[in-house]
């Protein structure tokens, strides 16, 4: 165990070689940074008492590092920082994949899981020290920032699964007159996760709907979740033996999604390899060029792999391959992704939970205690956290809405969420020009057109063409949940670790979704 005096770090920033290393801290922090695993994990400056553990666990592979998720002690995956009383931080990060830091009592601790790596550490201003921090991981991970971001817009927070060609040719007819450079079909084209092939909503096929996209002069984006599988499709049939397994020769989980069980797959098998080349060219042949790749945290899950090299090592080398494959002319967006295994490999990443027509739930955030699900206020939260990646990447914090009906967003929160758009550069929405007003269609063009001078003046405030922004709504978590609602919580958590009762909410969730689109 290497230790560095925090005497060390005081005027200058530093960076060592170690496996493990170590700062005694000269008194005592306010608050701990803890950087969440995965794009939906938790990213966030909290006290410095532990948070409850997520429930239910078997969503645990989407929302935190499983093998992370149980200790005692705070700890964040590759990086950590501490807050003292006068405003300055001490960051510990990790300039590699498969490292993680926490704080023990007095103690900032990095941590590799492969060998001795490089280590960043640095004492001072918050936005300096994460600048420095970003400017060295871009040194050795590459910085992939493309000249200009398009303008998405995105079938899922409109329609969720409840997409068809029909429905969104009539849509493409609508939206024709908004600057949109993207057109990118989410969720709910595909046979099975595990089988990318287009389902009977999808007649004319798959090309068929990137001609018709490209007929309207924009790009064609596709959504799709390569590493993962369910045991219904046809690629877990035909090719059990491609599936991460532990030690003992189970299979690895990968959570449980789509009212299924879901399963990853070892990238680092050769046939593994060539399937997902396979797949990229073939989507690439369709017409599909920006490429939304999702659930992508199953290529580093903890597994017995065909090669025996860390878990975030392999990932990192599957999205290589990714990349290439697809083509450096593709445009790639990764989501559910690990963080700094994709820093240098795709052209943006997704830096938060999926946002949503609420601001937060109450069995989501008092009953389960979860700020990493779906929601708006737990989409900015974790986002504003990651600003510091922007150098290196296009980071994207989810779409915007501007439509009323449907939402039960407050005109103050849907403003929030385009601030935050312009504040990342990157800007999407799902809304329909059906469901819009005449003002609000206005709206959503002079978003989509805008290109306002953003300045950061504090942590969470931000001053966007003129106008004051502040984010201060979202920050805070939620109380833990005490008493009547602890108990009501756990016995929520247990029900949902039960397959049955997550088959039925399924089965409800689908009601719901079935009722939002009758509105069109
Ligand atoms: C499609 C969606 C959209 C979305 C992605 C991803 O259960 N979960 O916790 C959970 C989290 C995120 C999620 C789905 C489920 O959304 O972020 O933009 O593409 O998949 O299914």
């Amino acid at each position: 165990m290497t230790k560095i005096p925090f005497s060390e770090v005081l005027e200058k920033s530093k960076i060592v070689k170690a496996k493990e290393l170590q700062i005694e801290l000269p008194s005592q922090p306010v608050r701990y940074y803890r950087h969440g695993w995965q794009s939906w994990s938790l990213a966030a400056w909290t006290d410095t008492s532990p948070i409850p553990i997520p429930k239910p666990a078997i969503f645990h592979p989407l929302q935190v590092d499983v093998e992370q998720v149980y200790k005692k002690y705070l700890n964040g995956s590759w990086l950590g920082a501490v807050e003292f009383s006068d405003g300055n931080i001490l960051l510990l990060g990790a300039l590699a994949t498969d490292a993680n830091v926490s704080l023990v009592q007095d103690q900032l601790t990095g941590q590799s899981d492969a060998d001795e790596i490089e280590w960043f550490i640095a004492y001072g201003q918050e936005n300096v020290v994460f600048e420095e921090y970003a400017e060295q991981l871009g040194r050795r991970l590459g910085k992939t920032k493309k000249n200009g971001v398009p303008r998405v817009w995105c079938s899922w927070y409109s329609l969720y699964q409840a997409i068809n060609e029909t429905l969104l040719d009539k849509i493409f007819n609508e939206i024709d007159d908004l600057p949109f450079d993207v057109l990118q079909i989410d969720d709910g084209w595909q046979m099975d996760i595990g089988d990318w092939e287009a389902n009977q909503k999808f007649p004319s096929g798959m090309k068929a709907l990137a001609d018709r996209i490209k007929s309207t002069g924009r790009r064609a984006g596709l959504w799709l979740a390569p590493l993962i599988a369910t045991k219904s499709s046809r690629l877990f049939h035909e090719h059990p033996n491609w599936f991460l397994q532990k030690e003992d020769g189970r299979l690895v989980s990968a959570g449980f999604n789509w009212g299924e069980r879901l399963y990853a797959l070892d990238t680092t098998h050769p046939d593994v390899t060539s399937w997902l080349v396979a797949l990229m060219k073939r989507i690439r042949g369709w017409g599909f060029d920006y490429l939304k790749l999702d659930f992508l945290y199953g290529g580093a899950l903890k597994g017995k792999r065909y090669k025996d090299i860390p878990r975030e090592a392999a990932y990192r080398e599957c999205l290589q391959t990714l990349r290439e494959a697809m083509g450096a002319d593709a445009f790639f967006l990764t989501c559910g992704t690990p963080i700094l295994p994709a820093i240098g490999v795709c052209d943006a990443i997704r830096i938060g939970p999926d946002v949503a027509y609420y601001w937060e739930r109450f069995h989501d955030a008092y009953l389960l205690y979860n700020p990493t699900v779906p929601g708006t206020r737990n989409a900015i939260r974790t986002t504003l956290h990651r600003l510091w990646l922007k150098p290196l990447l296009h980071i994207d914090p989810d779409v915007a809405y501007f439509e009323t009906s449907g939402n039960l967003l407050s005109h103050a929160q849907k403003i929030l969420l385009q601030d935050l758009a312009h504040i990342c550069d990157f800007k999407a929405t799902s809304d329909l020009p059906q469901w819009m007003t005449k003002e609000e269609h206005d709206e959503l063009r002079s978003f989509l057109d805008d290109k306002p001078k953003v300045t950061q003046t504090g942590r969470y405030t931000f001053s966007v063409n003129g106008h004051f922004a502040d984010f201060n709504s979202a920050i805070e978590l939620p109380h833990i949940p005490k008493g009547l609602t602890a108990l009501g919580g756990r016995l929520l958590g247990w029900l949902g670790n039960r397959y049955i009762i997550l088959r039925m909410y399924k089965i409800l969730d689908l009601g719901k979704l079935r009722k939002r689109r009758a509105i069109l």
